[in-house]
């Protein structure tokens, strides 16, 4: 018989580990182990949510007639790891065969890869087919290529699965890219529907009771506790993003309001991360929504080319580049991480809204993580390493395939450019015309140097000025290089001075 390992992200039920299932014989082993916990410690909610749709899960393969071994996080016997939960089901099973659906992170394949040694039992790792872009595809078009942009990647990725395409390939509306039509600021008086909230029942009661207990000291908000946790209800949420908020999503994709923390996105990562619902499926329900009429072309192909495109590319850039993707830090960034990323004790409004609301829901959008949180990471030279375990730590979409891109690559520049052709790097003007966080801020938004001036103003300039020998020969950083080349010294003191001081300011708390 076959011993087949599924992980708290292969939660779907066409997992390739359980292709040829032999049901008369076969084990299906799934564990909650402390390891996986704690190897960074994750917001109370992403725990929740991960063990409360793994019993879900086991639950309908039993349903099914399979056979589940299920451990526990709070069985007495439970050995902490994967290796140690699979030593103990193979004494109890004896089987001939480990079968496992290859892990979504280097850090447990490169374990997984010894195990067959450690075991001496054969361990199959099957392709992850859940993705719609294979390694060897990805490894293909990166090939002898000068620049790994997403954009011609997610080209190649409509044609092949011809999404928006018509028969001759070419792009529905004569364009692949709606990005310049979806940059309008928030407007008053905008109607945000509410966000999928689920009503727990007594597995995942049980579940947050089990979290409350053994991590009481990871960060973040246990209650309310309102996630999908299986593929029901993550379909009915993808439905309930389909048909209220699509419409909006293009146009208010980059928009921040206060008390609005989940604006017009779908709030379905989570569930496309742990494997509810199909990345595919999802780009077909809006390519349809856009084919009967009920959203424009700006949201549908804006929300396409995240899962198309961007989900799929950084995926390839992360087994591209692992394992030396970890260490980079092209800019030699090390400051330490402020103490208010954990506690949202801030007088600067913009992050104090996006760290608390990240708290309380383990989410935050796209737009929030990148010119928010991101950008003041980068232009305040924060290390790459304590940044990306802030990232791993507070999402609960949150693992190192797709957060070590994002965090190194988009934010950070830490890669060089590999990823992101320019840094993301912005002043306090860009936050107030996407936002209105600076409305009820301390600092003034208008102000470029002195104590009440907005810190993102004097940041973004001795950010470009530490960086100038590394940044001043991009050709799209141009513009700002020949501004900063204009500034007197009295104004490139002043930005310095105030630079120094908040960073004093930082470092011992105050
Ligand atoms: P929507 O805005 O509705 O987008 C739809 C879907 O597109 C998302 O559900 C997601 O599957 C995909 N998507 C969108 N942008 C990206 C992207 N840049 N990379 C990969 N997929 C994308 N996403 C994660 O899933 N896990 C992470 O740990 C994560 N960390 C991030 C860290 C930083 C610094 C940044 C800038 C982005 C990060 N993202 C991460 C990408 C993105 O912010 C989230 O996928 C998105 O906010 C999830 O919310 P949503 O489902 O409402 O997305
Ligand atoms: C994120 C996570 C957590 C918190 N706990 C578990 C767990 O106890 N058991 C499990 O199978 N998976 C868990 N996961 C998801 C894994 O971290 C994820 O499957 C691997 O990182 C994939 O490489
Ligand atoms: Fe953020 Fe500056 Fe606006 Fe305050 S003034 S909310 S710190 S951008």
């Amino acid at each position: 018989m076959n011993l087949i390992l599924i992980l708290g992200d292969q939660l779907s039920h066409n997992i390739s580990s359980l292709d040829n299932i032999d049901v008369e014989n076969d084990v299906i082993l799934m564990c909650e182990v402390w390891d996986e916990a704690t190897y960074v410690k994750h917001h109370k909610k992403k725990i929740a949510f991960i063990f409360s749709a793994m019993r879900h899960f086991a639950k309908e393969l039993e349903e099914k007639g399979y056979s589940v071994h299920y451990t526990q996080l709070d069985d007495p016997d439970n050995a902490g790891s994967f290796l140690g939960e699979v030593k103990r089901a193979i004494k109890t099973h004896k089987p001939s065969n480990i079968i496992v659906t290859e892990p979504s992170e280097y850090r447990v394949l490169d374990d997984m890869r010894q195990w067959e040694d450690d075991l001496g039992i054969t361990t199959e790792i099957r392709p992850d087919q859940r993705f719609l872009a294979t390694h060897q595809d990805f490894t293909e078009w990166a090939k002898d290529r000068k620049q790994l942009r997403m954009e011609y990647f997610y080209r190649e990725m409509r044609k092949k699965y011809k999404i928006l395409v018509d028969e001759d390939g070419k792009p529905e509306g004569g364009e692949w890219n709606y990005d310049s039509e979806n940059r309008k600021p928030p407007k008053d008086g905008l109607d945000v529907p509410n966000t999928y909230t689920a009503q727990t029942d007594d597995i995942t009661d049980e579940v947050i009771k089990l979290v409350a207990e053994k991590f009481p000291d990871h960060f973040g908000d246990l209650h309310p506790f309102y996630f999908a946790v299986t593929r029901d209800q993550a379909l009915y949420a993808l439905n309930k993003f389909i048909d209220e908020r699509l419409k909006n999503f293009g146009d208010y994709q980059d928009a921040m309001v206060q008390g609005e923390p989940w604006m017009y996105h779908s709030h379905i990562s989570f569930y496309i991360n742990i494997g509810l619902l199909t990345p595919l499926e999802c780009c077909e329900r809006a390519e349809a929504a856009y084919a009967d009429g009920t959203a424009p072309l700006n949201a549908v192909e804006g929300f396409i080319r995240q899962i198309l495109g961007w989900r799929e590319y950084v995926r390839g850039i992360y087994w591209l580049k692992m394992p030396e993707y970890e260490n980079l830090n092209h800019l030699g960034a090390d400051r330490a991480l402020p103490h208010f990323f954990w506690d949202a004790n801030t007088k600067m409004n913009c992050m104090r809204q996006c760290i608390t609301e990240t708290k309380e829901n383990a989410y935050a959008h796209h737009i929030q993580r990148l010119m928010i949180l991101g950008n003041f990471a980068l232009i305040a030279g924060l290390n790459p390493d304590e940044v990306n375990e802030w990232y791993m730590i507070v999402y609960a979409d949150a693992y190192q395939w797709v957060e070590l891109p994002n965090v190194t690559g988009m934010i950070l520049f830490a890669d060089g450019g590999l990823l992101a052709s320019k840094p993301y790097a912005a002043s306090g003007s860009y936050i107030n015309k996407m936002s209105d966080y600076c409305k009820n801020c301390s600092y003034a938004v208008t102000k470029k140097n002195g104590k009440d001036a907005c810190p993102f103003n004097y940041l973004y300039w001795d950010f470009m000025q530490r960086n100038q020998d590394k940044l001043e020969g991009n050709p799209r950083l141009g513009f700002s290089y020949n501004t900063l080349s204009k500034m007197s010294n009295e104004k490139i003191k002043a930005i310095k001075d105030d630079s120094q001081r908040f960073f004093k300011e930082i470092s011992d708390g105050s």
